[in-house]
């Protein structure tokens, strides 16, 4: 463990010799005021995460703790070396002083809950250090830059995650008035939201699509409105539809009954040979729809269902229906869940019924969906729009006044952005297009 001592005439000079020695993970251990300024003792975020990981933590208790268990203590007969197995691969620096500072004393003392107490104990102070640390450096940077933390504020108020808005937020022009700002930071999320440039992509070109997802999202809904689409350019022989939902009650009926104000026949198919069969028969079909039975992403069904659909010969290419009013956290594991072997795209349901759809966005941005369709109500075929960038983004910021009570305040910003230090290395939000 490394502590460095840095000393300048203000607070802000010694935190850049921190920033500048350290690094933007520096721990700071301690903060006063000294003859000649300001002293900071602070540890490199390494040095810290070394001492805290749960690695260091594990093999103290299974290799030298499990030396040091009472059927291991040594006895004044048998005064071998500490009979420690090999070392594993780990921070050896925190490992090797172990054995030599232990008396005979000591060894009968410590037992592994005790460590592990101590253990979750220090990684609950580097918790409430981070915390500090970043409660700091944004309340020092709301006062440096204000237009930066408004814009902060309305990016979190829209939904948009918390480590999402930190690393715009930072890489946003320094000086700009919190108008520009918003410019910026809008230009970047219409960037970095892949769409279809028009419905050629689907409705011209045709093919096999599968709209997939969980339980209620609008898989059948949507299947209907793509389907009067397509008839409405191409007539209703050039189109099949196919429905895996053919054991629940109603769920084949609800297809057919679309289907047959089409003037489409609808294909119920119950397994991956079905699937086969269905798909060879319909060969000659410009578009072929499947509407899926909804599995939660929780379900280990979904991967079966990805397989029959991979598996059933033909090109079969996933969209992901995404409820636009679940929390971040949820698309973020639908999304993972569903993804597979790569999904061809998405589709954002329910636009009508969400407060905010910032992390809907944030999701379709960093898991890098390309987004075909919004669906923004009941009505077949009309709520369904090719998905237009600059409207999502603009859409996402103009809140509902029904949102204020669960908006952040400044006081609370810094509480906030604290755990997002650890998030700034994501790759997907190293791959966010800045420029
Ligand atoms: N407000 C609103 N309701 C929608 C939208 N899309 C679908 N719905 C409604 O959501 C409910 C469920 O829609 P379905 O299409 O049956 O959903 P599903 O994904 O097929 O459901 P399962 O097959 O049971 O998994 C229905 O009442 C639809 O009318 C939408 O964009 N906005
Ligand atoms: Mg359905």
């Amino acid at each position: 463990m490394n502590v460095r001592k840095f000393t300048a005439s203000t607070s802000r000079g010694a935190w850049s010799l921190v920033r500048e020695a350290l690094g933007p993970d520096a721990v700071i251990l301690s903060n006063r005021t000294v003859a000649d300024g300001v002293e900071i003792l602070a540890l490199a975020g390494e040095d810290m995460a070394a001492l805290a990981e749960p690695v260091v933590e594990k093999t103290i208790s299974e290799t030298t703790l499990a030396a040091f268990s009472p059927k291991h203590t040594l006895t004044h007969a048998q005064p071998a070396p500490l009979a420690i197995p090999a070392p594993a691969p780990v921070s050896a620096s925190v490992l090797q002083p172990v054995p030599a500072a232990l008396t005979q004393s000591a060894i009968g003392e410590i037992n592994p809950s005790e460590l592990h107490d101590v253990m979750k104990e220090i990684r609950s102070m580097r918790g409430m250090l981070e915390m500090q640390l970043a409660e700091l450096a944004w309340t020092d940077q709301h006062k440096r830059e204000p237009a930066k933390s408004s814009v902060l504020r309305e990016m979190l108020a829209a939904g948009f995650s918390a480590s999402l808005s930190r690393y715009l937020i930072e890489r946003m022009p320094a000086g700009a008035s919190k108008d520009s700002g918003m410019e910026w930071i809008k230009t970047i999320l219409t960037r970095n939201l892949a769409t279809i440039a028009n419905e050629n992509e689907i409705l011209e070109k045709g093919g096999v699509y599968a709209l997939v997802g969980p339980t209620g999202v609008g898989k059948t809904t949507t299947t209907a409105k793509l389907a009067a689409r397509c008839v409405m350019r191409h007539g209703p022989g050039k189109l099949a539809l196919i429905t895996t939902d053919g054991y629940r009650i109603g769920g084949y009926e609800q297809l057919r009954i679309y289907g047959k104000i089409l003037g489409v026949m609808v294909h119920s198919v119950k397994d991956e040979a079905d699937l086969r069969i269905a798909l060879d028969e319909l060969k000659g079909k410009h578009t072929v729809l499947i509407d899926t039975v909804g599995v939660s992403q929780r379900d280990q069904m979904v991967a079966e269902q990805i397989a029959m659909l991979s598996g059933a010969g033909s090109q079969v290419k996933r969209l992901l229906c995404l409820n636009a009013t679940s929390t971040g956290e949820t698309l973020n594991e639908v999304v993972r869940s569903y993804m597979g072997d790569g999904l061809a795209g998405c589709i954002l349901t329910k636009l009508d019924e969400a407060a905010t759809i910032g992390s809907a966005l944030d999701v379709v941005i960093r898991q890098k969906l390309n987004l075909y369709y919004v669906a923004n109500g009941q009505r077949v075929p009309e709520d369904l729009h090719v998905a237009n960038q600059q409207y999502l983004v603009d859409r996402a910021f103009k809140l509902k006044r029904e949102t204020a009570p669960f908006q952040f305040n400044d006081a609370e910003i810094p509480l906030v952005m604290a755990n997002t230090a650890r998030a700034m290395n994501d790759k997907s939000l190293r791959e966010v297009i800045l420029g």
